[in-house]
């Protein structure tokens, strides 16, 4: 198999985010294990994402959560992302650790603690404005307990009230990616539970609000690339958070135990990105494709590499499906015959192609063995130490893992 022109050109614009709290101590709510050379800092954070961009060509953005990621002064931040060739991406405001929101932040029954937690999205859309970023990244842990114990009704126009606020406040050319879950920590009922209450939100609050589909946000079972088909064809897929989960929000590492799944996925943003219909091929060419997850127990920076790479080889497999002969077998009723023109593309290995690209590129063709040989991971254990908890989640106050 060879690099065509518009392969090249494809996988060479092909991004993916990597998350700050990926490169930090974290783990479950049984135990943080400290990993060696872990960062400690924000500036650590984007060092780390630094060396995943170099090795990779394709992860020049990093996600910010606040305040985990708070610093005096967010030029100053942005400058020192620019000096290594990375830009701000995604801020995903923090409304989940505060005594305050034992409740719910922007949909607890206490008036001024919604608006805590309103005016904390607020500032953010303010450090948007200071690092350049284009995304509000939103997720909330509101929900409740048992039945009964708040009015789901009223939960709901709480969220819409804060949601629309914030929406308003957002400068031009940017948005808000509003992402669910189906339970967790909320037990009995979370606010915004699934696909098509975030949509329902989204389509009432303005152009500006796209669902973000994290993959380890849902049931057992349920078929996530058709969520993905849906949103792109009405307008609202904002983003993607990427990771891969067997039991519940396990935030392993995409495309480990969900392969087939993830190439799915891309599958479908590969067919909407040449749609006929202009709506769909514009949502489909500003997805945010971003990382997120919480490795517990693998090297911070290899982990993260892995992830991005095990992206683009979904990506290259999805890219290489014939879509004429697809296209033919659906029109015939083949059933088996579509079918298998989609597992020939996924069953294609890649691997050789992907080191031409990275040949293509000046790239390493092995970036994780490139990584391995750099003694990067050395240096930065011998420099940093190894940590108990500090930096990703501070385990303790989480009710399971990222
Ligand atoms: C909690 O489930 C969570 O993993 C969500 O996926 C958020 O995107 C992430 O934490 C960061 O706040
Ligand atoms: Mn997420
Ligand atoms: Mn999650």
């Amino acid at each position: 198999m060879t690099l065509t022109p518009d392969l090249l050109d494809a996988l060479n614009s092909q991004r993916i985010e990597t998350p700050s709290w990926g490169y930090g101590n974290s783990g479950t709510r049984f135990k943080t294990f400290a990993a060696q050379g872990a960062a400690r800092t924000i500036w650590e954070k984007l060092d780390d994402a630094a060396e995943v961009h170099r090795l990779t060509g394709i992860a020049p953005s990093v996600a910010l959560h606040i305040p985990w990621d708070e610093v005096e002064d967010y030029g100053e931040l942005k400058r020192f992302a620019d000096e290594r060739g990375l830009e701000i991406g995604a801020i995903n405001p923090n409304v989940f650790q505060d005594e305050g929101y034992k409740l719910g932040s922007v949909t607890s029954p206490d008036e001024k603690t919604r608006e805590q937690a309103t005016q904390h999205l607020l500032d953010c859309v303010q450090i948007m404005k200071q690092t350049g970023s284009r995304d509000l990244s939103l997720w909330f842990a509101d929900g409740t307990n048992y039945a009964g114990q708040d009015d789901l009704r009223a939960r709901k126009h709480r969220m819409r009230a804060a949601l629309k606020r914030v929406h308003d406040a957002l400068p031009e050319g940017t948005r808000m990616l509003v992402e669910y879950k189906l339970f967790e920590p909320a037990f009995y009922a979370t606010d915004l539970f699934d696909w098509g209450a975030a949509y329902a939100h989204c389509l009432a609050i303005g152009d500006k609000a796209q669902v973000l589909v994290d993959l380890g946000h849902h049931a057992q079972g349920v078929n996530i690339e058709q969520i993905v088909a849906f949103l792109l064809d009405e307008g609202r897929l904002g983003g993607f958070h990427f990771n891969a989960r067997r039991y519940a929000d396990d935030d392993l590492i995409v495309g480990t135990s969900n392969p087939f799944e993830l190439f799915c996925i891309y599958a479908e943003l590969v067919s909407a990105a040449t749609s006929s219909d202009a709506l769909t091929r514009s949502t489909a060419q500003s997805v945010a494709y971003m990382i997120d997850q919480s490795h517990n127990i693998e090297p911070k920076v290899e982990a993260m590499l892995q992830s991005v790479l095990n992206c683009q080889e979904a990506y290259a497999k999805a890219l290489l499906i014939d879509r004429d002969l697809l296209r033919e077998a659906q029109a015939a009723g083949d059933v088996l015959g579509a079918h298998r023109v989609l597992t020939d593309a996924f069953k294609t290995d890649v691997r050789p192609l992907l080191s031409d690209l990275r040949a293509e590129q000046g790239l390493s063709t092995d970036p994780i063995k490139a990584h391995r040989q750099s003694g990067y991971q050395h240096r930065v254990a011998q420099e940093r130490g190894t940590q108990s908890g500090g930096g990703g989640y501070p385990v303790k106050e989480k009710a399971h893992s990222v």
